[in-house]
């Protein structure tokens, strides 16, 4: 706030009368699927020979859009974003490629430059921007303890969740992970449980260290009835299934004696239909705020949910997240939810920070209140200032990176940018679909973000890249990915298992036991020896890290060459994504035209430039970090 922008519009078209610069806010709402613009400004800009000048002081904190109405003899146009092209060089604050188009009717339809003017002490954890993440989801990791599996039979009335339904595999292998029949009769669903736990995970901590990974991100491992246990049946204790608290204690501290940090992830958006908070089935002792499917006013937790009471039928007394009745949302304004979830001093949040977690990560941002986020992170960095915050978004997360509520998000527009570039789509694309994100977000976050190319949520990468076709072809293509996400700002995130070749479509065929190989399982070891090199590599060169990311020198249907800059370090990272070589010739910036050579930081020659330009062939499916 308080930040001053000087716009300038140049161009010598005839005819050109006058240029006004508007200035609007941006909301996005809902699930991120309701758009709107509301005006700020409008400025006419000053003629200054043949170019046109504006000066805004934005005020205020807040996601801006912005464009500029063009008045000519013909008519009036708008002077916007080319969604195309890479269009935006902060640096010099010049726009590559624009388009001039006529007022478009629906006015939503003109594409805004993009400015997120965030408070001036938005601090994000210096530690995010060298994370390399290790992301687990821990039913499916290690099965370290056999004695603690989810089995049928006995059990306190509380534990009897554990034989609804549970499907136990005894192997890793028994269940396929592919869906082969097509009827459904081989699906996998919420209870098929294979019995990882935290002590597996103790176990390979030194392996998740080897690969590189620096900070564990772990779906949820509170007590829940699912494998996934995002319906929570008690926020304060780990699933009996996975250990106890103290396993979580052992987790972090032996995680820290390995520079390995662990961020666990919950959501206080919703609670378990079968939950001592709801108690639905009665499958708890009573006091739940449905007790047996009807609504209990005495529950002390009967004000964290909205009931329905002229509704006869328990399924529409209350509201599902997105209409999942296993999932009973919260009433995230409630006053005694807000205080369990992060007011209190034992809150879910500060109780495991208080356990060793260094952040969390927060399920469904979106659907919970921005006052309840801006609260929730104010409580959060109070206990632990170096805590980082990950909101769980989908789409442009800018709104919150305005420094009150979110250090980073889950990246899946650099997902789906990135291996829709491995696949084989245009680097074009792909660089301006990134270039987006680097002019909307902070650079603070921009550095902090959550790189994923794999989730728990989506296909694996192996399977966009059409793992069944070709699998060696699609292995090369994620070495292309992974090439990217490790040379590219923002933390690079693993999903467990895609290290190996773990492949597998839609929830639940993405989330497959990890193969070890003393269990009958067969990692695929060159894959992972290619994973271990290029998280090395990133290690080993901070400029890949912390170096500002300048505009791409050069991107076409195949190839695009970025540049990186930390003080005198420079780094240039190239790649293709075509079946065949490459050569390509950029213009280098000033600071390296004279460089007498540039080191190839993977060990193959170095590269001469010659006149200020450098000529780099690049093998197929390939990429290069070329140093100075
Ligand atoms: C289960 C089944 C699904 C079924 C669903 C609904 O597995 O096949 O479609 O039920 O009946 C957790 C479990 C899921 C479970 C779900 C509901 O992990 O296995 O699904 O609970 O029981 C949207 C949201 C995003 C959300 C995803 C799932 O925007 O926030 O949907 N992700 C988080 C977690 C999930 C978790 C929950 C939320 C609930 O990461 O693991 O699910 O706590 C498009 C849209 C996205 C959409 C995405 C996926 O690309 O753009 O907005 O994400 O598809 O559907
Ligand atoms: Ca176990």
């Amino acid at each position: 706030a308080g930040t001053e922008m000087a716009f300038t519009v140049t161009g010598d078209r005839p005819g050109l009368k006058r240029a006004t610069l508007v200035i609007e806010r941006r909301h996005l709402s809902g699930n991120q699927e309701q758009l709107s613009y509301e005006p700020v400004a409008r400025i006419t800009m000053a003629a200054q020979g043949s170019a046109f000048k504006a000066i805004h002081v934005f005020t205020d904190t807040g996601v801006y859009g912005y464009w500029f109405e063009i008045e000519t003899d013909q008519g009036v146009y708008a002077l916007q974003n080319n969604k195309d092209t890479i269009y935006w060089t902060r640096e010099k604050g010049s726009m590559g490629a624009a388009s001039i188009e006529r007022l478009p009717s629906n006015m939503n339809r003109v594409r805004r430059y993009r400015q997120t003017i965030h408070a001036p002490g938005f601090e994000v954890p210096t530690w995010a921007k060298d994370v390399v993440y290790y992301y687990v989801f821990p039913e499916r990791f290690r099965n370290g303890d056999k004695a603690n599996d989810p089995r049928p039979g006995g059990g306190r009335p509380q534990d009897r969740y554990q034989d609804r339904d549970v499907e136990r595999h005894a192997t890793w292998n028994e269940k396929p992970f592919k869906p082969n029949t097509g009827d459904g009769s081989d699906a996998l669903f919420n209870n098929d449980f294979f019995g990882g736990d935290l002590a597996g995970l103790i176990d390979k901590l030194d392996y998740i260290k080897s690969l590189g990974a620096n900070a564990l991100y772990l779906t949820p491992v509170f007590r829940a009835p699912s494998n996934h246990k995002y319906d929570a049946a008690d926020y304060k204790q780990i699933d009996p299934a996975f250990g106890t608290n103290a396993d979580f204690e052992r987790l972090c501290a032996e995680a820290a004696k390995r520079g390995i940090r662990v961020i666990p992830d919950t959501s206080l958006n919703h609670v378990g239909a079968d939950s001592p908070y709801f108690n639905r089935f009665n499958n708890f002792p009573a006091g739940g705020a449905f007790d047996g499917g009807k609504i209990n006013a005495a529950s002390p937790y009967a004000t964290w949910f909205k009931f329905k009471t002229d509704e006869t039928d328990p399924d529409n007394q209350f509201q599902g997240w997105v209409g999942v009745k296993d999932l009973p949302e919260l009433d995230k304004n409630a006053p005694s939810w807000r205080a369990y979830a992060y007011r209190d001093a034992d809150s879910v949040t500060n109780y495991w920070l208080d356990r060793g977690a260094a952040g969390w990560r927060m399920d469904v941002a979106p659907w919970v209140p921005d006052d309840f986020w801006r609260e929730w992170r104010t409580a959060l960095k109070a206990r632990k200032p170096d805590a980082l915050t990950v909101a769980e978004t989908w789409f442009d997360a800018s709104k919150y990176f305005l420094g009150d509520m979110f250090d980073s998000t889950m990246n899946y527009i650099f997902r789906n940018a990135v291996l829709d570039y491995a696949a084989g789509k245009s680097a074009r694309q792909m660089a301006a679909n990134l270039e987006l994100l680097r002019e909307a977000y902070p650079p603070q976050a921009f550095s902090a973000l959550m790189n994923l190319l794999s989730t728990h949520d989506q296909p694996r990468a192996l399977h966009h890249f059409d793992e069944d076709a070709d699998l060696a072809l699609a292995k090369r293509r994620l070495r292309l990915a992974v090439f990217f996400q490790m040379t590219y700002p923002g933390a690079p995130t693993i999903y467990y298992g895609d290290e190996v070749g773990v492949g597998g479509g839609d929830d639940p065929f993405n989330r497959a036991p990890y193969p070890w190989a003393d269990e009958g399982g067969t990692p695929d070891e060159t894959l992972l020896a290619d994973f271990k090199r290029l998280t090395k590599l990133r290690h080993d060169l901070p400029v890949l890290r912390h170096g500002t990311l300048r505009a791409p020198l050069h991107a076409d249907d195949h190839v695009l060459v970025l540049a990186r800059q930390d003080g005198h370090t420079w780094a240039l990272t190239a790649t293709n994504n075509s079946l065949k070589p490459r050569t390509v010739s950029v213009r280098l910036p000033a600071s390296l035209a004279d460089a007498p050579q540039l080191a190839d930081a993977l060990g193959g020659p170095a590269w001469r430039p010659r006149a200020g330009r450098l000529t780099l062939t690049l093998q197929a499916l390939s990429g290069l970090v070329l140093t100075r």
